[in-house]
């Protein structure tokens, strides 16, 4: 492959900004620069040829935005292969003989679930369709480019594969902290990329300085191929082309192997850029081969030298009736407590096994699941459909639990944790059953990793399972597990666990035997068990045995684990079960729980305003520090709905009140609307009339809206200060067009002080609504 061969010897330049040279050029602001290739294809093409005349050796099709869902959006969808096809001609007609044409491929410009709607299949078919268009044209690699949400790129990089059989070069874009907007920081981005067969990775459109951040750690993290492609400033404040030549030297000597630019940049960055790195040659970065496994934002590594890895076994069905009765009438209240109760207790990672289910139910399990823990999933399930239903909306490195030695079996389960880039437990057990004796066994287990190798699954992607059996039935069950355990170790390097209660099974004391075996198991080269992280004995033990095999450097997790353990009562029974299920986003417990509070005797307003909206205040702070990230905020926001749908209703109602009309809305550009939803529940309670008109509410549709309904007050809600300039027009716009209404607002960046500049009254919260409301127009 040309670009590999070229990219072990030199650093490639890639080009820069396409849109931002195209409005230079006199496109439009609100555009679409995609348009051009069809309209004014000679300007397209003279920016490429600016590009390689200053030294790029990749040039990018002006195709960022050629997909169907954003064509769509300006009715140009009808258009979509002649506006790929004549991008990609652009760009081979002026490229060199060794010029790199690469295929750009943005963002579907929507959200997948959960931020937005769209499925994963949808968005699969989105990316496969344009990269198919622009490998038929002629393209020579296709570059994925801004990505926000890993598991959109992962559907992206899906999609390009199975449409071409060219290389996919794969781009995210971070932002401050080094997180994508939907939290994923760039080792876990590494670790969810690298298994899935991408081979040159990187970020773009990013400030430099962060982009300096990521790729550092990405050098340290991954041996693939590195691109990065910061933005050369803001409109406001630009970075100079020497500027971002500097950094770009700081990025090579940090492990890029391909530096580009993007948004605001020219061909004049891109000169300084190539005279500064074409003198560089690649730095040669160490090989990690550590087996990991990663949710959306936390990856975990497993094996030597890592902290003892647990996995949580208590999402199972099995001896489990309760459960399985809720997983057959498809609720999730239960899985989802036990999910945040195992975390809590300190597992690493979580086991998930619908038993029976209904193999399409898993995906709701899955998403439901990472939205209210963040900690990495293994998929417990030997069916092929169910495993590809839940890899395909994982938002991360999953893990696939279990294939055995046989080869049917392997057959069907392996290429789909190649696929979607797993890892996978490989169990030593095949046709012949279970062997017994270590030597069998550890035959079984090189087969298990020949195999997946031939599916090109990296041998530290796979977790080998010695197997136990119980003891009671058969005495040799732990000699022979722990003998096979250190076999594998020695032999075949990779990581190993085990189930560890199967070794008690039919006998009494269990723990006892359990913990035992685990002491020795962990001593003799075990990395990783699935247990019940309930058993606070065996969770003790877990972390004394990781300190004792040299695992945890200065004990810092063996006090932390005694600390948790210790304080355990205070840490899962925090004062309020209300507050804490809403701050854990558990939705489905929030009737039962409402119910309790209210038997007590505590009325609705009480429980708004003293547990519901704290809670949800303590989960924006906690968003604040990075402890939450969005799918959580999400998740307690949903939780938080659950419980104004069932209060509201219950608010003290008056209904002898002269019949006010008010139309609310939240302001454009911004989404939050609980509290706007809370301050029009209180006011109709009060006996008034409200319509509410929604939240990012454009002013022309406020105004409409007015002059349709008439109302005696307008209340807007902002809760966002990037929307205070929205705020602003609308009330202005508001005052000129309909200036019968008093105006109210509120939300959480607005106070008595930028109302008054604005002229307008304001309330802090729905009950002081109804006082301000009374007095503006009583
Ligand atoms: Co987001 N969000 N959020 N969010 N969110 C905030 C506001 C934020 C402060 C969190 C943070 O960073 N700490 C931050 C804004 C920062 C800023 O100001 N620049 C933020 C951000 C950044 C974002 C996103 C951009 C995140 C992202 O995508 N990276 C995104 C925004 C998308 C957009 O709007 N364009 C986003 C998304 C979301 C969720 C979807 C996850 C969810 C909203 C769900 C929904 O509303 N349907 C959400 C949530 C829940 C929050 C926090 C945590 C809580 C807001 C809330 O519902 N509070 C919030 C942090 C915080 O406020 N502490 C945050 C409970 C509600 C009852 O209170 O709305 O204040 P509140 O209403 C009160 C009073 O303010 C008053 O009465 C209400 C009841 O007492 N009031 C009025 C409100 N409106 C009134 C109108 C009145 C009178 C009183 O007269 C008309």
């Amino acid at each position: 492959m040309k670009i590999f061969s070229r990219l072990t010897k030199e650093i490639l330049v890639a080009d820069g900004a396409m849109g931002t040279m195209l409005q230079e050029a006199g496109l439009p602001a609100g555009a679409l620069p995609e348009l051009w290739n069809l309209t004014h294809p000679e300007r397209v093409k003279s920016i490429h040829m600016a590009y390689i005349k200053a030294g790029a050796n990749i040039i990018t099709t002006n195709t960022f935005n050629a997909n169907r869902a954003r064509l769509s959006e300006f009715g140009l969808a009808k258009n979509i292969k002649q506006i790929n096809e004549k991008a990609a001609q652009i760009a081979l007609d002026v490229a060199k003989p060794d010029t790199i044409v690469a295929g750009s491929i943005g963002p579907s410009g929507k959200f997948l679930k959960p931020f937005g709607e769209l499925d994963f299949d949808k968005a699969y078919k989105i990316f496969y369709e344009q990269a198919k268009y622009l490998s038929l044209a002629g393209v020579d690699v296709i570059i994925i480019e801004t990505m926000v949400d890993i598991l959109e790129l992962k559907a992206a990089i899906l999609g390009s594969m199975d449409a071409t059989n060219l290389t996919v070069i794969a781009q995210l874009s971070f932002n401050e902290g080094i997180r994508t907007v939907t939290g994923t920081d760039t080792a876990t981005a590494c670790a969810v990329i690298e298994p899935m067969g991408v081979r040159i990775f990187g970020a773009n459109c990013m400030c430099v300085e962060d982009a300096e951040k990521v790729i550092k750690i990405m050098g340290e993290s991954t041996s693939s191929f590195l691109i990065i492609q910061p933005n050369a400033g803001t409109t406001q404040s630009k970075v100079a082309p020497t500027e971002l030549a500097e950094f770009a030297a700081r990025f090579v000597s940090l492990g890029a192997n391909i530096v580009g630019s993007c948004c605001n940049s020219t061909p004049e960055h891109t000169f300084y850029i190539a005279k500064t790195v074409k003198k560089m040659t690649p730095v040669t970065r160490v090989k990690r081969k550590k087996t990991c496994i990663a949710s959306r934002t936390n990856v975990v590594y497993i094996g030597e030298g890592e902290p003892f890895f647990t996995v949580g076994e208590r999402i199972n069905p099995s001896g489990k009736p309760k459960l399985e009765k809720e997983l057959r009438k498809r609720k999730l209240g239960r899985i989802k407590a036990e999910a945040i109760r195992q975390v809590e207790s300190g597992a690493i990672a979580l086991d998930v096994n619908i038993g029976n289910t209904n193999h399409k139910f898993i995906a709701n399990v899955i998403q439901e699941l990472q939205n209210v823990v963040s900690v990495p999933l293994f998929i417990d399930s030997q069916d092929p459909i169910t495993i590809e239903n839940a890899l395909k909306v994982y938002a991360g490195k999953a893990g696939v639990n279990s294939v055995t030695g046989c080869a049917d079996l392997c057959s069907k389960i392996l290429p789909i944790v190649k696929r979607y880039g797993a890892a996978v437990v490989g169990l030593t057990i095949d046709e012949n059953g279970i062997p017994e004796t270590p030597v069998e066994r550890l035959k079984v287990a090189k087969k298990i990793i020949k195999s997946a190798k031939s599916y090109g699954i990296r041998k530290e992607d796979v977790i080998i399972d010695t197997l136990v059996l119980p003891i009671g039935t058969y005495e040799k069950s732990s000699t022979v597990a722990i003998e096979t355990l250190r076999m594998v170790k020695k032999k075949l390097k990779v990581a190993t666990i085990l189930g560890i209660s199967n070794i008690s099974y039919g006998l009494p004391g269990r723990e006892f035997i359990n913990q035992s075996f685990l002491s020795a198991a962990i001593q003799n080269g075990l990395d990783a068990a699935i247990i019940d992280p309930y058993d606070t004995q065996l969770m003790g033990i877990v972390s004394a045995g990781s300190l004792l095999a040299q695992r945890d450097l200065h004990a810092k997790r063996y006090i932390e684990t005694i600390q948790r353990l210790t304080n355990q009562q205070l840490t899962i029974l925090p004062t309020n079960p209300l507050y804490r299920e809403i701050l854990l986003g558990n939705k489905e417990l929030i009737p039962k729980l409402i119910d309790e509070v209210i038997k007590l005797g505590t009325k609705p307003i009480e429980i708004i305003n003293e547990i519901i909206i704290p809670a949800i205040k303590e989960a924006g702070d906690r968003y604040s520090r990075k402890e939450l990230f969005l799918p959580q905020l999400i998740a307690v926001s949903e939780a938080a709905k659950v419980a104004f749908s069932i209060l509201t209703p219950l608010l003290p109602k008056n209904s002898d009140k002269k019949r006010v009309k008010i139309l609310l809305a939240t302001v454009k550009g911004d989404m939050h609307d609980l509290g706007k939803n809370l301050v029009g529940a209180l006011l109709e309670a009060n006996g008034w009339h409200v319509v509410d008109i929604g939240k990012d509410v454009d002013r022309d549709e406020l105004i409409k809206a007015c002059k349709i309904e008439r109302p005696d007050v307008v209340g807007l809600s902002c809760l966002m200060t990037t929307a205070i300039p929205s705020l602003e027009s609308t009330i202005k716009y508001l005052i000129e067009e309909y200036p019968l209404a008093k105006i109210i607002v509120g939300g959480a960046c607005v106070d008595a002080r930028i109302a008054k500049r604005l002229g307008v009254s304001y309330a802090k919260d729905a009950v002081q609504a109804v006082q301000k409301i009374k007095s503006l127009l009583f």
